[in-house]
């Protein structure tokens, strides 16, 4: 049969490898552009962040974050509708996931990459913003379809929102229906014990493998 080689896998590779030398050398304008190559080229959202911009984190540590962070919700939520289509066809999971940044906190980077690479992973998501009220996850809670809540939060002050939301789930009879898990660079096993969260992810990937489970259940 000769020579096999994948050439969707070389494909990706080369655009890939480009993000990684983009992400490196903290070059904010090749990220974007790199990063809108690989999505035109086909190349999945999850490979461009698992395979593309976090091993070019490795190198350039804090700054390369805040701007990576930047050129992914730039580059993604633009992409994001187009995506989605392609996306529909292969939903796995029944019921959705409501998250958003928790009353008081407008740190809105990471939130957007967990919501992105959640979608990317097929999962439907609600995406409520920033500085949002528990009453608003409550409400949201109440919903048929929607079985997780994901709470980012990135200053350890909002800590009492988090308890509040809890404690309206609890008074909804709502803590067996959804699952409550929170992300965001605050998070602590002590947090999430203290607020009583179903779990915490330190992590968008991590998060998304605890989600998976929940909406396979
Ligand atoms: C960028 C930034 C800002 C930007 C935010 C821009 C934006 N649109 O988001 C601006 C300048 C607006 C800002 C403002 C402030 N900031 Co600020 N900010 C940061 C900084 C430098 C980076 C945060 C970031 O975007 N990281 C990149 C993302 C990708 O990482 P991440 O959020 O952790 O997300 C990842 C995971 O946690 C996970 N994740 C996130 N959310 C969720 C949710 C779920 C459900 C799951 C599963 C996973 C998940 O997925 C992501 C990918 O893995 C941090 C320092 C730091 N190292 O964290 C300070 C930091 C968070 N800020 C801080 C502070 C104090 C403030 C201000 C109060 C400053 C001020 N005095 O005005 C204000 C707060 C305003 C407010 N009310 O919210 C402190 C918080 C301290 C604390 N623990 O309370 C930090 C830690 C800086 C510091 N060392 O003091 N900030």
């Amino acid at each position: 049969m000769g020579l096999e080689y994948d050439t969707k896998t070389d494909n990706d590779n080369y655009y890939i490898n480009k993000i990684i030398d983009a992400v490196n050398t903290l070059d904010f304008y090749s990220m974007k552009e790199s990063i809108k190559e690989a999505i035109d080229m086909g190349v999945s959202v999850i490979d461009i962040i698992k395979r593309g911009v976090i091993v070019g984190l490795e190198e350039s540590g804090e700054m390369g974050l805040i701007l990576a962070a930047e050129a992914l919700e730039g580059e993604i939520i633009l992409n994001d509708e187009q995506e989605q289509k392609r996306l529909k066809k292969s939903r796995r999971y029944s019921g959705k996931v409501v998250i958003g940044t928790i009353k008081g906190d407008i740190h809105s980077l990471g939130k957007n990459i967990a919501s992105i690479i959640m979608k990317s992973y097929g999962m439907d998501v609600i995406d409520l913003g920033v500085d949002v009220e528990p009453k608003e996850f409550e409400k949201f809670a109440y919903l048929p379809e929607v079985k997780v809540i994901g709470i980012s939060f990135l200053l350890s002050s909002v800590e009492n929102r988090i308890k509040e939301v809890m404690s309206l789930l609890k008074k909804g009879e709502l803590k067996d229906k959804v699952k409550v898990i929170l992300g965001g660079a605050a998070v602590s096993p002590e947090i999430a014990a203290e607020t009583n969260a179903d779990a915490f992810a330190t992590d968008a990937i991590q998060g998304v493998n605890i989600i998976e489970k929940w909406l396979r259940n």
